[in-house]
């Protein structure tokens, strides 16, 4: 019953594991017809008033405000940012190609900030819900008018089995000869799966208190950063810190082979979504510091979770800053537009999952962008803040 559902929820809400609509080389979208960001109402935001009502009134704890425990300190600077034109390391494999949404590579410009040298864990979201009393968007039941809202006028509703609390579980179709996959054979919406029990309602959390938290919509990951006085990175301090101080290397931790790779991130090995080797230790999360930090100290800016950050997605957004001279601690569109998912309202999110592989979306190199729905939780998506000097 549920598969047929899984299919309207893709519809709706540009899920992606890594998103297969990204592969420009097989697109006809091209710099010239998509829009600009004009910073003027260029494209269309889709915010849940209600949700951003429920994060206004948590109260910062004090105790947490002045926690600075598992922060770094990053002096301000500048860096180069985005796709860069490079010799691909494995040509025949699209997901190592740079993406048309990572250009123009420009220098940007930071202002310092601290930022927490993981991803949040398990353990740092419970003290979070034990003290507010928060409830995930994946524990709460589908509000249909949040959904309509969002849909085109006359799509017919969900049925309300479809309308349950849940979220997205990946789960590893069968071989199919032909391979050709798509989004709706790998995820499956699961009625009770949420960040405490990221694989459905027999699934816990219990002994994992260092693994990321998942399941995490950007509205909770909001909540979170406010309670702790905290806040969302942009992705331009994101991209800033995953760098580690270096430049135009295609890692955080440099360059290198895919095999070396395996050894400095937690992303997938083998045929996506069929073979998942595990060369790298973990079939699915892992411990945040399992593997070695970047320059900057900063554990798992490649791979193992997603990590939302403040920003709009906007695909031109980089060419929209160097034309316009934006370059200095920008924020992010005004608007979201997706050329792929016209209409969507998406958010950024950023550094790939365990779900990312080499030949399909590599999502852990330092340029790549991707989007989701703010009220998207699933199973390899989570986050870490910031907060200002
Ligand atoms: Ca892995
Ligand atoms: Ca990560």
């Amino acid at each position: 019953m549920l598969n047929k559902f899984v299919l309207f929820f893709f519809m709706m809400f540009a899920l992606f594991a890594c998103s297969p609509d990204v592969d420009s080389a097989k697109s006809s979208v091209t710099q010239e017809t998509l829009p600009m960001c004009s910073m003027s109402g260029q494209g269309f935001n889709y915010i849940n008033n209600e949700a951003l009502k429920v994060v206004e009134k948590i109260a910062t704890d004090p105790l947490q405000k002045e926690n600075f425990t598992g922060m770094i300190k990053l002096a301000g600077g500048s860096y180069q940012r985005g796709g860069n034109e490079r010799t691909p390391m494995k040509p025949e494999l699209p997901g190592y190609q740079p993406r048309q949404d990572e250009f123009p590579n420009q220098t940007i410009n930071i202002k310092g900030f601290w930022i927490d040298e993981t991803e949040v864990t398990n353990a740092q979201f419970a003290v979070f819900v034990e003290s507010t009393g928060y409830v995930t968007t994946a524990e709460q039941p589908i509000p249909l008018e949040e959904i309509m809202a969002q849909l085109p006028p006359g799509t017919p509703p969900p049925p309300k089995e479809a309308l349950v609390p849940g979220a997205l579980v990946f789960r590893q179709p069968p071989v199919n000869p032909a391979g050709n996959y798509s989004v709706q054979d790998w995820w499956e919406m699961i009625p009770g799966a949420s960040w405490r029990h990221p694989q459905g309602p027999e699934s816990s959390i219990v002994g994992k208190d260092d693994f990321p938290v998942v399941h995490i919509s950007w509205y909770d990951a909001m909540a979170y950063a406010k309670w702790a006085g905290k806040r969302l990175p942009t992705e331009a301090e994101w991209e800033y810190a995953a760098r580690g101080g270096l430049t135009q290397n295609i890692f955080s931790w440099g360059n290198s082979t895919i095999e070396e790779a395996e050894k400095q991130a937690n992303f997938w090995q083998g045929e996506f979504p069929v073979e998942n080797l595990g060369n790298d230790g973990f079939e699915k999360l892992s411990p945040v510091k399992t593997f070695p930090p970047n320059g900057f100290g900063m554990y798992d800016m490649a791979g193992n979770v997603w990590e939302w950050c403040s920003d709009w997605y906007h695909a031109n957004y980089f060419a929209c800053l160097t034309e316009n001279n934006l370059l200095d601690n920008p924020l992010g569109p005004e608007a979201s537009y997706d050329p792929y998912l016209p209409g969507s309202s998406q958010k950024v999110v950023r550094g790939g999952s365990f779900l990312c592989n080499d030949s399909y979306c590599s999502g852990y190199r330092a340029a790549a962008r991707m989007k989701s729905s703010p009220d998207t939780g699933l199973e390899h998506t989570g986050f870490r803040c910031v907060r200002d000097l």
